[in-house]
C-alpha cells in the first residue's frame, strides 16, 4: 500500500487587470485550513497568487509540478472571475483533481458558481476547517458526499445544498494558521511587516450591507486572551511581525475582554503597534485609552451615515453622538482614526447625502472611506435592489466599493460619484495636511505621516491638472 500523503493545494486567485489593489495580508482562512490538514497528515501548499505575482499560466505550471488531488480556491466578489479561471486551470492540469471553492462570494452565490462553472466540483459554505477535512477524507471517491454539512455540489445535473454546518464553538482548539506555507517576508503594509490576527468570529449585528453575521454566525465567538496573546508573540518571534492588524469585525464587542487583551500586551511587553476596526457603541474613553497604552495606533469605525433615518435603513444601530464621542476619544488617545461611510443606499436623497458629508467634515476623522453601497451576494441590499428592478452592473470586478453598481432612478449614480469626488477634493486640504503633519512628524503617528505625504501629493496633482486645463 502506498504511504504517500494526499496533496492539497490552496489558491488565492491571481489579481487580474481591472481589479483594485489592496494591501496584502496572509490569507488567514486558507492558513487555518492548511494547519488542520497538516495536523491530519496531508501535504499542503498555498499559492497566494497576488503576493507571489503568480498569473494563471504560472499557477498551471505550479499545479503541474505539485500534482495535488484537491485544489481549494478562495473567493471574494471582485476576484470571482479569476477564481473560476483558476478552477479551469486546475482541471486542465488533471481532470481528476477535485476543485473546491469557498470564501464569502462562493458561500452566498453557490448555485450560480456551480451553474456557471463546471470546473468547480464543490462549494464550501461558511467556515471551512471541518468541512475540508471531511472532504479530503472522502477524496477521490466522494461516495458519501451528501453527508457532509456546509457544502453545495452537483449530482446528476442537479445542484444539492446540504444542511448548514454548525459554527466551531471552541476557537482555541484550532491550530495556529500555518503561515509557513506563505511567503511571510513579502507582506508589507505602510513600510513594515504587518501580520494579521483574528481573535473572534461572528457578529451579533445585522447591518444590511454586510454578510459577517451569516458567514460566521450572529454569536460573538471569542478566543481566550491567553491564546490570542500567545499568537501575537508567535507572530513577532517566529515571523518577525513589526505590527499587528486585528481583522476582527468588532474587536471591542466584549469591552472587558478587549481590555484584558490590552493589559496582557502591556504586561508581556509586546511593544508592537497595532490597528483594528470596531463600532462606536462598544467603546468608551477608558477602553480607547487602554488600547492606545497597548500601542494601538490606528482604528476604524463604521459611521456609515450622518443621517439617523439612513442609519436605521442600514440597520446600523449607532448614533451621531456615539460616533462623535468615539472619534474624539480615539483621537485624544493619539490614534489615527478612519471612518467608513456608505453612500447611495436605497432611500438616500441628495439631502441625506449632504447631511452625511457635512457630518463627516464636522467630526474630522484622519481619513474617510466613502464607499458606494455595494450589493454583495448574501446581503439584504442585493435583495432590495433586485426587488426594485434597478439596473445593476454584473461586472464583479467593479464590486470594490469605489464604483457605483446600481442606478437609483431618483438619485443618479453619477451625481453620487461627483459629490464623493468633491468631498475628497475639499477634505484633503492644506489644513488637513497640517493636522496630519503635526500628528505624524511631531507626535509620531506613522499613518498620519503617510497621509501628510499623500495629501500633499494629491493637492499637487490637482493643481497641476488645473494648470493643464
Ligand atoms: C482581511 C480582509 C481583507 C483583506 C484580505 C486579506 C486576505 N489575504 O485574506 C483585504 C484588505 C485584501 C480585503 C479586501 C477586500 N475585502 Co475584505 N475582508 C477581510 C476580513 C476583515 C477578514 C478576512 C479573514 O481573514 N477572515 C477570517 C478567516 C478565518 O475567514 P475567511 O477568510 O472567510 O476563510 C474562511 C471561510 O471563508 C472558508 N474559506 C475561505 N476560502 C476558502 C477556500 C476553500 C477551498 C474552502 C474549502 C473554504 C474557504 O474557510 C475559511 C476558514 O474558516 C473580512 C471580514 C471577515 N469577518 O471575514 C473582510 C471581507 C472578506 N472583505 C470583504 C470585502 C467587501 C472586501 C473588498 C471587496 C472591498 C473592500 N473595500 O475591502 C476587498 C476585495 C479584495 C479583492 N481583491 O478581492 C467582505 C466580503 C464580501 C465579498 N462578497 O467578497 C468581507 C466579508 C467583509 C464584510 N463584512 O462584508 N479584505
Ligand atoms: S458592518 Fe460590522 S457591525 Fe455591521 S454586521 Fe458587518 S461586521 Fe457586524
Amino acid at each position: 500500500m502506498s504511504t504517500a500523503k494526499k496533496k492539497i493545494a490552496f489558491v488565492t486567485p491571481p489579481l487580474e487587470e481591472g481589479v483594485a489593489h489592496h494591501p496584502l495580508f496572509p490569507p488567514i482562512g486558507l492558513a487555518y485550513m492548511a494547519a488542520v490538514l497538516e495536523q491530519n497528515n496531508y501535504e499542503v501548499k498555498i499559492y497566494d497568487c497576488p503576493v507571489s505575482e503568480i498569473n494563471h499560466e504560472k499557477l498551471k505550471a505550479e499545479l503541474e509540478s505539485f500534482q495535488p488531488s484537491i485544489v481549494g480556491i478562495g473567493s471574494m466578489t471582485p476576484t470571482i472571475e479569476s477564481a473560476l479561471k483558476s478552477a479551469r486551470v486546475a482541471k486542465e492540469v488533471n481532470q481528476d483533481i477535485k476543485v473546491l471553492m469557498g470564501g464569502p462570494h462562493a458561500t452566498f452565490a453557490d448555485t450560480e458558481v456551480l451553474t456557471q462553472e463546471s470546473a468547480v466540483d464543490v462549494v464550501v459554505r461558511g467556515e471551512g476547517e471541518e468541512t475540508i477535512l471531511e472532504l479530503a477524507k472522502q477524496t477521490p471517491e466522494m461516495q458519501r458526499i451528501g453527508d457532509i454539512k456546509g457544502i453545495t455540489f452537483r449530482k446528476n445535473n442537479q445542484i444539492i445544498q446540504t444542511a448548514d454546518r454548525p459554527f466551531i464553538q471552541n476557537l482555541d482548539a484550532l491550530p495556529r494558521p500555518a503561515y509557513k506555507y506563505v511567503p511571510v517576508e513579502k507582506y508589507w503594509v505602510a513600510g513594515r511587516k504587518l501580520l494579521p490576527i483574528m481573535t473572534s468570529r461572528g457578529c451579533p449585528f445585522q447591518c444590511s450591507f454586510c454578510v459577517a453575521s451569516q458567514m460566521f454566525g450572529a454569536r460573538f465567538r471569542a478566543r481566550s486572551t491567553k491564546n490570542v496573546l500567545d499568537e501575537i508573540e508567535w507572530l513577532r518571534d517566529e515571523y518577525g511581525a513589526e505590527g499587528i492588524a486585528f481583522q476582527d469585525d468588532t474587536l471591542t464587542f466584549d469591552k472587558r475582554r478587549a481590555v484584558e487583551i490590552c493589559d496582557g500586551m502591556i504586561e508581556r511587553k509586546i511593544n508592537l503597534p497595532w490597528g483594528c476596526g470596531t463600532r462606536a457603541d462598544v467603546v468608551t474613553r477608558e477602553v480607547l485609552a487602554k488600547m492606545a497604552q497597548a500601542h494601538c495606533n490606528e482604528t476604524m469605525f463604521g459611521v456609515e451615515s450622518g443621517c439617523q433615518r439612513m442609519r436605521d435603513v442600514l440597520k446600523k444601530r449607532v448614533t451621531n453622538e456615539q460616533c462623535e464621542n468615539a472619534i474624539k476619544w480615539a483621537k485624544e488617545a493619539g490614534m489615527f482614526v478612519t471612518v467608513s461611510v456608505i453612500l447611495g443606499y436605497p432611500g438616500e436623497t441628495r439631502e441625506t447625502l449632504q447631511e452625511t458629508l457635512d457630518f463627516v467634515r464636522k467630526i474630522e476623522p484622519d481619513d474617510v472611506w466613502l464607499c458606494h453601497a455595494t450589493p454583495y451576494p448574501g446581503t439584504a441590499l442585493l435583495e432590495l435592489v433586485k426587488s426594485y428592478g434597478w439596473k445593476m452592473s454584473e461586472d464583479w470586478k467593479l464590486y470594490n466599493t469605489m464604483n457605483p453598481i446600481y442606478e437609483d432612478p431618483k438619485l443618479p449614480a453619477k451625481e453620487i460619484a461627483q459629490m464623493r469626488k468633491a468631498f475628497y477634493n475639499k477634505f484633503y486640504s492644506p489644513r488637513y495636511f497640517l493636522r496630519q503633519a503635526v500628528k505624524g512628524y511631531l507626535k509620531g503617528n506613522l499613518y498620519s505621516k503617510i497621509m501628510a505625504r499623500t495629501s500633499a501629493n494629491y493637492m499637487l496633482w490637482r493643481a497641476k491638472a488645473k494648470v493643464k486645463l
